[in-house]
């Protein structure tokens, strides 16, 4: 296969100019591997970007995608409807904490975070409390890239570009502690008292003008980030007081990551919006939902008739999503998946926390089917060029894992088995100590 001309397409969080220059490229899929073009067979140690839970080309979902577009490819979704998506709406709630009853599709985690935000605004504002808008986040937060997943998003480069928009909303601190909670197995001790950290915002904003607090449950893409004990129950507390809603996004945790359907069931904190994408389709064909609250959902349905919520998008409920999303659902269910990174937890760690002692490896953090590995900056150097040099080792070593700032993340397909734990962890062996 020949590469193809590059100039054209302007690649999404990616060193455009060096990528050009060294690409890396992927052209087959199926089970735990990727091959290259050239047929190099590479260990999936991302599940592609977080969504690939079954592992690739599952032939129930492949079949199902095959069908779907031959018999419906698509039905417009404002005013119009097909059975596949209330089907789908009622097989999601019985993944989800009680009470979550109510699904909103969107096509993306971006897009879920944007619905949720609205929703959470448009809730208060039905209710007669039109003056809560303000939005919380979270420091090293992400929400994907659109305008208010942006703004409550706590990644300083992602936001910088983008300043003017910013407004109407705040952070909570983020929960990342190195020097208490270092080479922590699972869960961290110290830091439930960063949710206090919700007072102060309190305080200073006065809560009649806070809508919702937006967090992952165990935050992802800055470096895998997990909740100190208590801190969710804390804030789940300080939310109910002030009367602010609590939104978990669950874009990465959802469908199975940590050992439960959801991290609100893991962590057995019941947030009133959960935000969901990725995993749901396998990563197959791009689909998010929202997860309400039903009361949240009830007060819109109030008032005279007419469209409720004026929100949607043309690929809200695409068949094809729908009928990825049935078969994935049933993967997962006949193959127990959505558990299954609970039994798993105790062979990755084990093998994880291996590495200590290796040379800058400043922490390693792990809980269910999800592990971080982080290295101290090169000093003199961009921050992450070291994560990005160990990543690139693995690649070369027939290994693909991400590399997120300082930190190299590892979130397998939840089929993983345990030599191929192992070998995700010996090819870390080998190429950590040839990075300086
Ligand atoms: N919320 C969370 C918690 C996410 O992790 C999004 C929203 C946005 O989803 P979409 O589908 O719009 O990309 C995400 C996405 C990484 C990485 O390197 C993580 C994501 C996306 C890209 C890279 O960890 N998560």
């Amino acid at each position: 296969m020949t590469t193809p001309r590059m100039d054209a397409f302007w690649m999404p969080f990616t060193a455009n100019r060096d990528f050009k220059q060294n690409p890396r490229l992927l052209s087959r899929a199926e089970g735990m591997h990727y091959w290259t073009p050239e047929g190099r067979q590479v260990l999936d140690g991302t599940a592609g970007l977080w969504c690939v839970n079954a592992g690739h080309a599952r032939p129930r979902i492949v079949e199902a995608i095959a069908r779907q577009a031959a018999t419906l490819d698509f039905a417009p979704p404002f005013q119009m409807a097909h059975p596949l998506a209330f089907e789908l709406a009622e097989r999601l709630v019985e993944l989800t904490p009680p009470g979550l009853n109510r699904v909103f599709y969107t096509n993306s985690g971006s897009e879920s975070v944007e619905t949720a935000l609205k929703i959470a605004i448009g809730y208060h504002r039905i209710r007669g409390e039109a003056q809560r808008t303000r939005l919380i986040g979270r420091e090293r937060g992400y929400h994907g890239v659109n305008f208010a997943g942006t703004a409550v998003g706590g990644m300083g480069p992602n936001r910088k570009l983008f300043g003017t928009h910013m407004a109407g909303v705040d952070h909570l601190r983020h929960t990342h502690d190195l020097q208490r909670n270092a080479f922590t197995h699972g869960q961290p001790e110290h830091g439930a008292e960063l949710a206090d950290d919700l007072e102060r915002l309190v305080t200073l904003h006065d809560a009649s003008t806070i809508a919702a607090v937006i967090v992952e449950p165990m935050a992802g893409s800055t470096g895998v980030l997990l909740p100190p004990k208590g801190y969710l129950q804390r804030l789940r507390q300080i939310c109910d007081k002030h009367g602010i809603l609590l939104i978990f996004d669950e874009v990465i945790t959802g469908f199975g990551r940590l050992g439960s359907p959801f991290a609100a069931q893991h962590y057995d904190v019941v947030p009133d919006i959960i935000t969901a994408a990725k995993g749901v389709t396998n990563g197959t064909i791009p689909m998010g939902v929202v997860f309400t609250k039903q009361e949240i959902h009830d007060a819109f349905m109030q008032g005279p008739p007419g469209i409720e919520l004026p929100h949607g998008y043309t690929y809200s409920s695409h068949p094809m999503a729908c009928a990825a999303a049935l078969a994935t659902l049933d993967t997962y269910a006949e193959e127990d998946l959505l558990t299954r990174a609970a039994k798993m937890e105790a062979k990755l760690q084990s093998a994880i926390h291996t590495l200590k002692g290796l040379p800058n490896l400043v922490d390693i953090r792990n809980t269910g089917l999800v592990a971080a590995l982080e290295f101290a900056p090169r000093p003199g150097a961009a921050p992450g060029r070291r994560a990005f040099e160990v990543f690139l080792g693995a690649w070369n070593k027939g290994v693909l894992l991400r590399a997120a700032g300082d930190n190299i993340a590892i979130s397998p397909p939840l089929i993983i088995n345990d030599s191929q734990i192992d070998q995700i962890v010996s090819t870390l062996a080998e190429v950590i100590p040839t990075v300086e």
